[in-house]
């Protein structure tokens, strides 16, 4: 099912992307916001080194806990990833930042994050090690020790960046132990460039091959049409001769805002 409820939440969000300061990661776990993950759903994740493929929560602890996640000293959450470590040690999520950039129209910057054990779901001798990797360096590393530990922040650097792993290794008891990274989102920067295509921040020859495409198709309701049209600059529903010229402008200038 992961596959054809990520795209239903991809154009949800590709609707908004043009507008919002930041995204997030729990809307690309490709399972409903308050449900548990039960499969990896690529191309925005994927769950390396034989990862088992639950213990996940989008905006809840993970496992079988449907309940916003809620640190003691910081209240709920209506957004965040829950990863529940399990007896296996680790859980680890690997986002493709190239594939989320291409849904939308600005940069990816900083990763950001409330790191902490849940406090209903969890018993107080839960807790574990919170890592953050960038193209598999790691950025870093946040120890808690329980539910009853304060939360803390985290913010890293993703510009440039293909790979963000989030990965929770736990320490303590591991049996309902629900370590949450409450409000995992990136924050974008720069202007929208909706003329980019590809989402790589040039309007190039790659971007007028596929608008070439799409002009040619002229309806934004043709099957063979690339999802949300994203070539009708102008919304109307017709990639024609009104969006020719909001796409060749900044394809001469090359670079985005
Ligand atoms: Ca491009
Ligand atoms: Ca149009």
């Amino acid at each position: 099912m992961g596959i054809s409820t990520g795209l239903t939440l991809l154009a949800i969000f590709a609707s908004n992307a043009a507008v919002g300061d930041l995204i997030y990661l729990s809307d690309y776990l490709g399972v409903p916001s308050g449900s548990a993950a039960t499969a990896a759903n690529p191309p925005y994740t994927s769950l390396p080194f034989g990862a088992l493929p639950y213990g996940f929560g989008a905006d809840c602890p993970g496992t079988f806990a449907s309940s916003p996640i809620q640190f003691q000293d910081a209240g709920s959450f209506a957004k965040g990833i829950g990863e529940h470590p399990f007896q296996f040690a680790s859980k680890r999520i690997d986002f493709s930042l190239a594939a989320l950039r291409i849904h939308t129209t600005r940069d990816l910057a900083v990763f950001t994050a409330r790191v902490g054990v849940d406090y209903p779901t969890s018993v107080n001798n839960n807790g574990g090690v919170f890592t953050v990797l960038v193209d598999g360096v790691v950025q870093s590393q946040v120890a808690i020790a329980g539910r009853s530990s304060p939360s803390i922040p985290v913010a890293i650097s993703v510009v440039g960046a293909s790979t963000l792993s989030l990965i929770t290794d736990h320490t303590g008891q591991y049996n309902s132990n629900h370590m949450c990274w409450a409000d995992a989102s990136i924050t974008l920067i720069g202007g929208p460039c909706p003329a980019d295509l590809t989402g790589d921040r040039l309007v190039d020859d790659e971007d007028f091959s596929i608008f070439a495409y799409a002009y040619n198709l002229l309806d934004c309701a043709d099957p063979a049409m690339p999802s949300n049209c994203p070539a009708d600059l102008n919304r109307d529903g017709l990639v024609d001769d009104a969006d020719f010229p909001l796409f060749v402008v900044p394809y001469n200038d090359l670079l985005c805002p």
